[in-house]
């Protein structure tokens, strides 16, 4: 008698046929922070991380959990929920009010509690309030975390607050600290892709150049897009510069305030994956594909030294490159020029506050 699926032989199985299985080696638990704990975004990120989709499938995690007093009852509510996730790599929790506790000893933080913008707030108001948040958490930081912890402040302005985080945290290489636009860089990749009709995973070196604001330059000038196997460029693909120059980049720099106007919230769901894949990528590499990360400037490409700035980067064993020798136009230098300026100038308003 043949298969039924497939049409051949079937194969017999000696009883005494034994079937070896690697057996697979877990590292000892790493201790990871997330900050804004109860809040929207770490909804969804816990989940990622706890899953086994950040650190890898054989590094168990034990999450610290920080969120402000008065939320303590909606953070247990979500410790509660991991619990019932009842996930193999969750090897504890800690739900915590006080940023020493939730630091101590942490190989990664996701700093993405900040206080939200409210009605009538001018943006002065709100960098202000944040600095002064990530002045104390880089104090805590530099106190009781690894020395090798890897860093990502998502709350904003994202950028600014991982320069203030850094400066107050000396002991702490400045590496170390990184602000995220992977959700601009996704969102541009997926654009791209949608306008080229390939799936996105064939969409790649995208760059969101300076700011997470507003003032981003998201660029496809180098990006690459793989048809039938060989790559192309993705301007000669697309064949449409104006498009590029234009709603190309207005889609990516607004594309924040069209989710809020659509849900009512902002996003939550593709931060969460953002932040998911840029700490994936720091820890276990990018492979053959750049990503988008605020780092600290070292003036490459005409930046202003000394701010966070996003940049196209490379990561091996753990420490990120930024991509070197892309040729920058006339265009492209004028954007840059903008979302610089800008964080220079965030960076004097933020110096300025924590002097008091
Ligand atoms: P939510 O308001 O849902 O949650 C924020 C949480 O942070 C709240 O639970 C709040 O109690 C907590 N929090 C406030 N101050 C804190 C402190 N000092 N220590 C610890 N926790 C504190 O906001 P959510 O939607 O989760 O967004 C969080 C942050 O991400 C916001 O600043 C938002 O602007 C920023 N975003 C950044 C993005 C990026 O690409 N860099 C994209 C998504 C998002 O807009």
């Amino acid at each position: 008698m043949s298969c039924f699926c497939c049409g051949s032989a079937p194969r017999i199985v000696e009883e005494t046929e034994i079937i070896v299985k690697e057996p697979v080696v877990m590292a000892a638990p790493i201790k990871v922070a997330v900050t804004g704990a109860a809040g929207q975004i770490a909804y969804s990120l816990l989940y990622q991380i706890a899953s086994g989709a950040v650190f890898g499938p054989n590094q168990p995690v034990y999450l610290h959990l920080l969120d402000i007093a008065p939320m303590m009852g909606v953070l247990n509510g979500v410790v509660m929920e991991l619990a019932d996730c009842a996930l193999p790599l969750l090897a504890g929790v800690l739900p915590t009010a006080n940023p020493e506790e939730a630091f101590k000893d942490v190989a990664a933080a996701f700093l993405v509690g900040s206080m939200p913008r409210k009605e009538g707030m001018e943006r002065k108001d709100l960098l202000s309030a944040n600095v002064r948040i990530f002045k104390e958490q880089g104090q805590a930081l530099d106190k009781v975390a690894r020395k090798d912890v890897k860093i990502l402040v998502v709350g904003n302005p994202a950028n600014t607050n991982a320069l203030i985080c850094s400066k107050y945290a000396p002991s702490i290489p400045r590496e170390n600290f990184t602000a995220m636009t992977r959700l601009d860089h996704n969102r541009a990749q997926a654009q791209l892709a949608d306008k080229l009709g390939v799936p996105v995973r064939d969409v790649k070196n995208v760059i969101i150049w300076g700011n997470h604001s507003s003032t981003q330059f998201p660029d496809a000038s180098n990006a690459l897009v793989n048809v039938g196997g060989i790559n192309k460029p993705v301007p000669a693909a697309v064949n449409d510069d104006e498009y590029l120059k234009t709603t190309f980049v207005t889609t990516v720099q607004k594309r924040g305030a069209a989710v809020i106007a659509a849900r009512k919230m902002s996003s939550a769901l593709s931060a969460a994956k953002a932040a998911s894949d840029h700490m994936r990528d720091w820890f276990l590499g990018t492979g053959d594909r750049w990503v988008s990360m605020g780092v600290i400037s070292d003036g490459s490409y005409g930046t202003p030294r000394d701010v966070v700035f996003s940049f196209p980067v490379t990561v091996t064993n753990g420490k990120w490159k930024i991509v070197e020798g892309l040729t920058i136009s006339d265009f492209a230098r004028e954007m840059l020029d903008i979302t610089g300026k800008e964080l220079a100038e965030e960076k004097r308003d933020a110096l300025e506050v924590c002097k008091d």
